[in-house]
C-alpha cells in the first residue's frame, strides 16, 4: 500500500492480509451494514500496520486450535497434567439434567463485584417448571483483599439475610457454590483453591477446601440446615443452564471479565481421577493457554505491553487476549500509538477504556457516538476519522478475542467428537458473560469459526439462562445423583457377599455334602452327592473308536472319538452339533429320544459310518441316580428340560428303547456320565492330578473324586469313587434362604422348577440375565435409570441374555456399545444408565463367581481333610460357556477359592474338547474293564 495513499477498501480484502480477524475482510471490517457516515470511510496505512499484529489467518487459528488440543492432551493426561498449561481440572459433575431432577435448592453465586444468592425450586414434572428467587450482594473490598475467614463469614451471613427474608421454615436445604477461581476439585463437594485472580486476595484459602470453609461458615448458626453438595465453576454452571429439553448441552462457554471453558469429558480419558466409566464434567482453566510460549507467535506488541503492565506477567497470556478486563487495555495501547503526538498518554491512562465502552463502541449501529463521547471524556477532540478508527481499533480486538475463542472452543469439540469416536458430534454449547452476552458481533463470529475450524460438529451456541440457574441445576443433579446412588446402593447391597458369608456358604456346602454321603441323613440333604461308579481317571492305556453324546448343555453334540496311544496323537475327535428345539425339550419324552437317535443316524451317515456300532459313552447333564455305568435314573430335569415320561426312568433305557423304534439301527451303550464327570475325565487324562469337575454354564454343577469309605450308599473301604454332588440343588431344603434376594425369588417362581435348583439359579447362565433384568425394572421403577421409564420389550421375562453380561462387562467394550444393546431392547439410554447396567452385570456375575468359588473352596478342602494333608494340589477340569466366555468370571472364582481354601492350590484346567471326549474315555475303561472280566 503506499502510505499516505487512502484507496476505498470497503468489499475487497485486501490479498496479503487475508484473515477473519482483521478489519475490511468480511467478518471483522466495514461491513455493507454499518453506518452510513462509516461506509464513507477507510482504514489508513498507518492504521492497517497498527492493526495487522490482531489479524488471524484461517491457518493461525487452525494453528491455535492444533495447539490447544495438544495443551488440553497434556492437561488430561496423569504423566503431563501437572506441568500442564491448560489445567483441564476434574469438576466431578457425572451427569447433565434429564429433567427428572426436582425439589429447592440454594445458590450462591460468587461474582467479581457482587455475591448472588438464590432458591430454585424444580417441578420434576414433564414440564420441568424452574421458580427462581434471588438477592445480589456487594462485594466490598475489605471482604474480597481481607482475609479468608472474613470472606466466608460474609457469604454465610448474606444467605442467612435471604432466607430471613424468604421467612424460609426450617428444613434440610442442598447448597450449591460458584466459586470461579482456579480450583483443585477431589470430589463434587470437595475443592482446593489454587490461585486467586480477578482482583481477589483473600490470605488463608489458597490450598485449602473452600466447601469445608463454607460449611464452617454456615453451620456457625442453627437455623437452616444447609448442606453444601456442591462447588462449581461459573463455565459449568454455564453448561447446566441449557434446557433440558433442547437437547444434550455438554459444553459451557464464558467471556466474562477473564474466560473459560468446561465439557463433558470421557471418563476415561481424564486420568487425574479414579473414574473410567462414562462422563466426567473437565473446566480447561484455558486461561494460561500459552503461558508456556505456545502462542508467541500470535501475541502482538500490545499483548507483550499489557502483559508486563499486569498484576501477573506471563501468566493467563490467552485469558488476556480474549477476557473483558483485557480488552480495554489493549485498544488503549493501540490508540496510544495511533494519537501518539496528538495527545498527552497521560490521557490514556491505564483501565480508561471499559469492557462495556470497547464492546458498544464496535457496535455499528451506536459505535461511533459511543467513540466519540468516550475519547470526549478523555479529553480528546476527536474527529470522525479518529472515531471510526477507534471504531476499528474496538472491533479488531473483539473479533479477534471471538476468533481466539473459537481457536479454543473447535478443540474442544473436536476432542470431544474423537474421544466419543463419532463421525459427527452435535451438541449445545451454553455460553455466557458480559463479552458474549453485550456484543453480537462476537458470537456471530465465534459460531462462524466454530463451523470452520470443527467442521465434524454440529454446534448451536445457546445463550446461557444465567450460571445461577445452572448451578442450581448442578446442585439438583447432585442431588439427584447422590439420592439415586442411596437406591442403588440398597438394593445392591443385597446382592454383595462378605468373606464372613462367603465362609458360611462354604460351611453349609459342606455340611450339607456331608448329610449326602451318610446313607442316614442322604434324603435330608440338599445336595445329593450321586455315586458315579467311577474309581478311577483315565490311566492312557484306553484305545479303540467310541461313539458319545453329549446333551445338557447350549448345544447337543454327537461325537466320534478315537482314542489311540499319546506318541500317535493320542484322542482325536469329530464332532456335529445338533439343536434341542425347546418343543422337544419340554415334549414327550420318547420325541426327545427319537430326535437323539435320528441326530445320531445323521451323524453315522455323515461319518460314513452306517452299521457300525460303536461303544457309546452318553453324557446326560441331568441329576441321575446310577447303580451301574450304563443305568442312570433321571431324578428331576433341570434348565429348560421338561420332557414328560422320563423323570424316575432309567435313559439309558429310554435311549435303547428309542433305538429299537428306528428299524435297521443299533447302538453299543457302555456308560452314562455327567458333564462334570466327562469334563474330569477329559482333562484327567492330559493331568492326572484333575480330581474335581466343574461346569459353570446353562447350568452349574461339580463332581470329585471322594474316598468310598465315605459313600454311605455303596459298599467298600479302600479306593475312591467320583461323585456327582449336583450341587445345583444346594439350598432347596431352605438352607440358603437368607441369601436369597427378592429378585432371586421372582426368577424362581417365574421358572420351569420353582422351589428346586435354588444355588443354580444363583450362578449359571440360564439364570443371570433375568436377575439383571429384574433388577433393572427395580431401579427404573425407583427413577435410577432410564428416566424411570422401562421399555416393553425390557418388561419381557428371559429377554436380558446372560451373554449380554459377558459382552458389556467385557473391558474393551466402549459405553456407547453397552448403549447399542441396550437400545437394541428399546431403551432411551444416558451414558449415565449404560454405566450404572455394567454395574449391575457386574454385581450379579461377581456374586455368581464368588458363590461358585465358595463352593469350589468346600469341596477341595474336604478332599485335603479326606487325605489328612496339610496342604492339598489339586486340578479342577472346568467346562461351560459362562465360566468360558464372561470377562472376569474365572478369575473371580479363583481369587474366592485361594481366600476361602488358602492349605489347597487348585489349578482350573479348562476342558478343550468338552465332556463328549470324557464320556469316550470312560466308556473306554469300561471295555477294558469288560475284556479284563471277560479275559
Ligand atoms: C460343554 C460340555 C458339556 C456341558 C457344557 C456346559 O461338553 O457336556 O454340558 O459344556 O456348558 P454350557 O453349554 O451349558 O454353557
Ligand atoms: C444339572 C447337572 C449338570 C449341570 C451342568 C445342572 O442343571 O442338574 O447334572 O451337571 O446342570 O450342566
Amino acid at each position: 500500500m503506499s502510505s499516505g495513499q487512502e484507496t476505498p477498501l470497503v468489499g475487497k480484502p485486501l490479498p496479503s492480509q487475508l484473515s477473519p480477524t482483521c478489519p475490511g475482510h468480511g467478518l471483522a471490517g466495514v461491513s455493507e451494514s454499518g453506518s452510513p457516515q462509516a461506509q464513507s470511510r477507510h482504514l489508513t496505512a498507518q492504521m492497517q500496520s497498527s492493526l495487522q499484529p490482531l489479524c488471524l489467518s484461517l491457518e493461525t487459528l487452525h494453528r491455535v486450535k492444533g495447539r490447544m488440543l495438544e495443551a488440553m492432551e497434556r492437561g488430561l493426561s496423569r504423566r503431563t497434567h501437572s506441568q500442564a498449561t491448560v489445567r483441564m481440572l476434574p469438576a466431578f459433575i457425572r451427569s447433565t439434567p434429564d429433567g427428572t431432577e426436582r425439589g429447592k435448592f440454594l445458590v450462591l453465586e460468587l461474582g467479581d463485584t457482587h455475591l448472588r444468592v438464590l432458591l430454585m425450586e424444580l417441578s420434576g414434572d414433564t414440564d420441568q417448571r424452574v421458580t427462581m428467587e434471588d438477592q445480589h450482594f456487594p462485594v466490598p473490598d475489605a471482604i474480597t483483599q481481607g482475609p479468608g475467614e472474613k470472606l466466608f463469614a460474609f457469604l454465610a451471613t448474606c444467605l442467612w439475610e435471604f432466607l430471613d427474608e424468604l421467612h424460609m421454615p426450617q428444613t434440610d436445604l442442598e447448597l450449591g457454590f460458584s466459586f470461579p477461581f482456579a480450583c483443585r476439585q477431589t470430589r463434587l463437594d470437595q475443592s482446593y483453591l489454587i490461585s486467586w485472580s480477578k482482583g481477589f486476595r483473600c490470605p488463608g484459602v489458597e490450598g485449602r477446601d473452600v466447601v469445608a470453609l463454607l460449611q464452617e461458615a454456615i453451620d456457625k448458626q442453627d437455623r437452616y440446615r444447609i448442606k453444601v453438595i456442591a462447588v462449581v465453576n461459573d463455565t459449568t454452571g454455564t453448561m447446566m443452564s441449557c434446557d433440558a429439553s433442547a437437547g444434550p448441552c455438554e459444553v459451557g462457554l464464558v467471556v466474562d471479565a477473564g474466560t473459560n471453558s468446561c465439557f463433558m469429558a470421557e471418563a476415561r480419558h481424564v486420568e487425574v481421577v479414579e473414574e473410567s466409566e462414562g462422563r466426567m464434567g473437565v473446566v480447561t482453566e484455558w486461561g494460561s493457554f500459552g503461558d508456556n510460549g505456545a502462542l508467541n507467535d500470535v501475541l502482538s506488541p500490545y499483548d507483550h505491553q499489557l502483559d508486563q503492565a499486569s498484576l501477573n506477567p506471563g501468566k493467563q497470556r490467552y485469558e488476556k487476549m480474549i477476557g473483558g478486563l483485557y480488552l480495554g487495555e489493549i485498544v488503549r495501547h493501540i490508540l496510544t500509538e495511533l494519537f501518539s503526538g496528538r495527545t498527552a498518554p497521560a490521557r490514556l491512562t491505564e483501565g480508561s477504556f471499559q469492557t462495556q465502552d470497547i464492546l458498544e463502541i464496535s457496535d455499528e449501529q451506536v459505535g461511533l457516538a459511543t467513540a466519540r463521547r468516550v475519547l470526549r471524556a478523555l479529553g480528546l477532540e476527536a474527529s470522525d476519522q479518529d472515531c471510526f478508527n477507534t471504531q476499528q481499533v474496538c472491533s479488531a480486538v473483539c473479533i479477534r478475542a471471538a476468533g481466539l475463542c473459537a481457536a479454543g472452543l473447535a478443540a474442544i469439540l473436536s476432542h470431544m467428537c474423537r474421544s466419543r469416536e463419532l463421525s459427527r458430534l452435535k451438541t449445545s454449547v451454553a455460553v455466557d458473560g458480559a463479552v458474549v452476552r453485550a456484543h453480537a458481533k462476537f458470537r456471530q463470529t465465534l459460531q462462524q469459526l466454530v463451523k470452520q475450524l470443527a467442521p465434524e460438529c454440529d454446534v448451536t451456541l445457546v445463550q446461557a439462562e444465567g450460571s445461577s440457574k445452572g448451578i442450581g441445576m448442578v446442585t439438583a443433579v447432585a442431588s439427584r445423583l447422590a439420592a439415586q446412588r442411596r437406591r442403588v446402593d440398597r438394593t445392591l447391597a443385597l446382592l454383595q457377599l462378605s468373606h464372613d458369608a462367603l465362609g458360611t456358604v462354604q460351611a453349609l456346602l459342606r455340611q450339607e455334602m456331608e448329610l449326602g454321603l451318610k446313607k442316614e441323613t442322604h434324603a435330608s440333604s440338599s445336595v445329593r452327592m450321586l455315586p458315579t461308579y467311577i474309581c478311577a481317571t483315565p490311566d492312557g492305556s484306553e484305545r479303540g473308536d467310541f461313539l458319545a453324546l453329549d446333551l445338557g448343555g447350549t448345544n447337543f453334540r454327537v461325537l466320534l472319538v478315537k482314542v489311540g496311544s499319546r506318541e500317535r496323537g493320542g484322542v482325536q475327535i469329530v464332532s456335529e452339533i445338533y439343536s434341542i428345539p425347546p418343543h422337544v425339550a419340554q415334549g414327550p419324552g420318547s420325541q426327545l429320544f427319537d430326535h437323539i437317535v435320528e441326530c445320531i443316524a445323521d451323524f453315522q451317515t455323515k461319518q460314513g459310518m452306517m452299521g457300525q456300532t460303536l461303544p457309546l459313552g452318553f453324557t446326560f447333564s441331568f441329576p441321575c441316580q446310577q447303580t451301574s455305568l450304563d443305568q442312570g435314573i433321571l431324578l428331576s430335569w433341570t434348565k429348560g428340560f421338561n420332557a414328560s415320561g422320563c423323570v424316575g426312568q432309567d435313559v439309558v433305557k429310554l435311549l435303547r428303547e428309542a433305538v429299537k423304534r428306528k428299524n435297521h439301527f443299533a447302538l453299543d451303550v457302555v456308560a452314562i456320565v455327567n458333564d462334570t464327570v466327562g469334563t474330569m475325565m477329559s482333562c484327567g487324562y492330559d493331568d492326572p492330578s484333575c480330581e474335581v469337575g466343574l461346569i459353570v454354564g446353562t447350568g452349574t454343577n461339580a463332581c470329585y473324586m471322594e474316598e468310598l469309605r465315605n459313600v454311605g450308599a455303596l459298599a467298600g473301604e479302600e479306593g475312591r469313587m467320583c461323585i456327582n454332588m449336583e450341587w445345583g440343588a444346594f439350598g432347596d431344603n431352605g438352607c440358603l434362604d437368607a441369601f436369597f434376594t427378592p429378585f432371586d425369588r421372582q426368577v424362581d417362581e417365574a421358572s420351569l422348577n420353582p422351589g428346586r435348583q435354588r444355588f443354580e439359579k444363583l450362578i449359571s447362565g440360564m439364570y443371570l440375565g433375568e436377575i439383571v433384568r429384574r433388577i433393572l425394572l427395580e431401579l427404573t421403577a425407583k427413577g435410577c435409570l432410564f428416566r424411570g421409564r422401562p421399555s416393553p420389550k425390557l418388561q419381557t421375562p428371559d429377554i436380558f441374555q446372560t451373554k449380554f453380561l459377558s459382552s458389556i462387562e467385557s473391558d474393551g467394550l466402549a459405553l456407547r456399545q453397552v448403549c447399542a444393546i441396550l437400545e437394541e431392547l428399546g431403551l432411551h439410554v444416558s451414558c449415565e444408565d449404560s454405566v450404572l447396567v455394567r454395574e449391575v452385570c457386574q454385581v450379579v456375575a461377581r456374586r455368581a463367581a464368588q458363590l461358585c468359588g465358595a463352593a469350589v473352596a468346600a469341596v477341595v478342602e474336604k478332599i485335603r481333610e479326606n487325605r489328612g494333608l496339610e496342604q492339598l494340589a489339586v486340578t479342577v477340569g472346568v467346562d461351560g460357556t459362562l465360566y468360558k466366555l464372561h470377562p472376569h468370571f474365572a478369575q473371580q472364582v479363583q481369587a474366592t477359592v485361594q481366600q476361602l481354601a488358602p492349605r489347597c492350590s487348585v489349578t482350573f484346567l479348562q476342558s478343550e474338547d468338552g465332556s463328549g471326549k470324557g464320556a469316550a474315555l470312560i466308556a473306554a475303561v469300561a471295555c477294558r474293564v469288560a475284556r479284563h472280566q471277560r479275559a
